[in-house]
């Protein structure tokens, strides 16, 4: 097939924006200089998924991470031609545009010229339809997992306080672990770099939330669209769709573009005051999300499209009535994260504190006791700082050397009590990919840790302790929600924890900072309700409970650092929160107190 440049450029683009990868204008003309420009695109995207700590600057140092020839060779010629200086090839396209999924991008401003895209709207079915794009022939990545079943712990086999002045005998002990990896998505991860990928993620994400949401018990059923569209006289009709559009009009109402597997339907939701409950959820819909819509269709007439006046507006969200298991043991949990360990705002000595409570060493009786409890420590992300993950990092590590990050890790952790199982889970610091889900880091990295007993597993991952649930995920996408959700704020993020219960969705919008694989199955749903759901990422401590689900953000073991501050972000460094598995209270220890 025959396509001039300009459309070449177009699909690229497209293919580029749709996985959340920016561009500057010298590396689009470094894809029309490649043999076959739509397959390179398509390798390419599928390589940076795998590229540790890429951060959807599609630059020249990233492309030249890619092992393929041809695309070294034609890097080589374009860029002499061009002459690229460093730092001058990572203009974005859509940084701080707040633009998103496919149908929304009719123009790019690019810093050096206006690239028009004319397509519009299209459907999940237009899509599919769409789709020209060259087969690759499938390549597995075994990130195949590094949990040997039996391992001698080199840890510390007492608990110290049994020796102290207080007598405490950690109660931890006296029982045998019970666990089980529910879910984790190392090893899983396949793709074949197409764009069939992002749809057929699209069409499992509308297929697997469809399915939540029509346990809903208000929803019991749903019209495909494309049968609405057939309808000519007014009337009552309920749909179930992926939000393609949202804004507001010139008077306040919420205009929605929904699509399902059929087509697309415009949908209206008035902003008025009889309409509240409506209006509250209306007010926090953003695309990509899957919502249900009642109302009344009015046919198309007079060359306007037809459209729903929306009477009910629904987010799958939980059951109010939602009962979590109890572990049969008074046994806890404490959960972390975000240590950054290299970083020289590593807070070493706050670290070692948590370790020597958890060994009895700190606090009264009572402190001593909720240490003796604790048989299971999540580590949820940013354990070590990296390297190479955000521009000029190197400056800001005290410790420049990945591996000995790790080791740095595996001394300090080496300190806790053996019969605590600690289960380490990657944030976007870890040397694996930043699009998530991601594997667990690699076994080259993390054998000492390994060896101390530590279970490495994906983010996000499912952990289940005696019969309690814990879902753990990093929490990337928080900071897109508080961007784009007003009322949301980054020093509450039990709050933003709460919104993607409700949308049960992990990332529930495309195309901001949040980087999304592109792979056949969406790991991101929340599915399973968990009893326990752990974030981290913020920085900022929180705890807090949505109906019945306890909700923990775990904070840091770092100050804040000049990238922080020039967010805003205040961090809480050294406030672990403790749950009891049979209980479900939970403590904030607060290792600045002297206690
Ligand atoms: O994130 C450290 C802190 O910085 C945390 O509060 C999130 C915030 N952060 C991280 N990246 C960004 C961007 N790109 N914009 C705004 N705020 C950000 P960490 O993952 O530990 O580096
Ligand atoms: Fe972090
Ligand atoms: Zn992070």
């Amino acid at each position: 097939m025959k396509v001039d440049n300009l459309d070449t450029k177009k699909i690229i683009l497209r293919k580029l924006i749709n996985s959340g990868i920016n561009v500057s204008p010298p590396i689009l003309d470094f894809f029309l200089n490649l043999d076959d420009p739509i397959k390179s695109v398509d390798q390419i995207i599928k390589d940076t998924s795998f590229i540790p700590n890429f951060n959807s600057h599609l630059t020249k140092n990233i492309l030249k991470k890619i092992s393929n020839t041809e695309i070294q060779n034609v890097l080589k010629r374009t860029l002499l031609k061009a002459k690229i200086l460093p730092n001058k090839d990572n203009l974005t396209l859509q940084e701080s545009s707040g633009i998103k999924s496919s149908s929304e991008f009719n123009k790019y401003q690019t810093s050096e010229k206006l690239i028009e895209i004319k397509e519009t709207t299209e459907s999940l079915q237009g899509i599919k339809n769409n789709q020209e794009v060259p087969k690759i022939e499938p390549i597995s990545h075994d990130y195949s997992k590094v949990i040997p079943k039996f391992i001698e712990k080199k840890r510390k086999k007492t608990f110290e306080s049994t020796k102290s002045s207080l007598g405490i005998y950690p109660i931890a002990k006296e029982y045998d672990s019970n666990y089980e990896i529910l879910k984790d998505p190392t090893g899983k991860l396949y793709t074949n770099g197409e764009y069939k990928d992002f749809y057929d993620l699209t069409v499992d994400k509308f297929n697997q939330l469809r399915t939540l949401m029509k346990k809903r018990p208000d929803v019991s059923s749903a019209h495909n669209i494309n049968n609405i569209l057939r309808l000519s006289n007014k009337v009552e009709v309920s749909v179930i769709g992926l939000v393609n559009e949202i804004r507001k009009t010139k008077n306040g109402n919420f205009f929605l573009v929904l699509e399902d597997l059929t087509g697309q339907i415009n949908v209206l939701i008035k902003n008025d005051s009889e309409n509240r409950d409506n209006v509250k959820i209306a007010e926090r819909i953003l695309n990509d999300q899957l919502i249900y819509v009642e109302g009344t269709y009015n046919p198309r007439e007079k060359g306007k499209s037809g459209i729903i006046y929306g009477v009910y507006v629904a987010k799958i969200d939980i059951p109010t009535d939602f009962e979590p298991n109890k572990a049969p043991v008074p046994l806890s949990i404490a959960l972390i994260s975000d240590t950054h360990i290299g970083s020289r705002e590593f807070e070493e000595s706050l670290l070692k504190r948590f370790i020597d409570f958890l060994n009895g060493k700190i606090g009264n009786k009572n402190l001593r006791e909720i240490a003796g409890k604790i048989k299971y420590i999540i580590i949820n992300g940013d354990l070590v700082d990296g390297i190479g993950v955000y521009p000029s990092q190197r400056d800001d590590l005290i410790i420049p050397d990945i591996y000995n990050q790790f080791k740095k890790a595996s001394e300090l952790f080496s300190e806790i009590p053996e019969y605590i199982e600690i289960f380490y889970s990657p944030g976007n610091h870890e040397p694996v990919r930043n699009a998530i889900p991601r594997p667990s880091v690699p076994k080259k990295y993390v054998e000492d840790l390994i060896n101390i007993g530590f279970k490495t597993i994906g983010n996000p991952s499912i952990i289940q302790t005696h019969n309690v649930n814990t879902l753990i995920y990093h929490g990337d996408s928080i900071l897109d929600l508080n961007v784009l959700i007003p009322e949301l704020e980054n020093n509450k993020p039990i709050e933003t924890m709460k919104e993607l219960l409700r949308c049960r969705h992990l990332a529930p919008t495309y195309g901001k900072k949040t980087q999304i694989a592109p792979i056949n199955k969406d790991w991101l749903i929340i599915d399973k309700i968990p009893e326990i759901f752990h974030t981290g990422h913020v920085h900022i401590n929180g705890i807090g409970k949505y109906r019945n689900v306890t909700l923990v953000n775990s904070g840091c073991f770092q100050a804040q650092t000049d990238f922080m501050k020039s967010f805003g972000i205040n961090p809480t460094p050294g406030i672990v929160p403790i749950i009891e598995l049979d209980t479900f209270k939970s403590i904030e220890l607060n290792l600045k107190n002297n206690n």
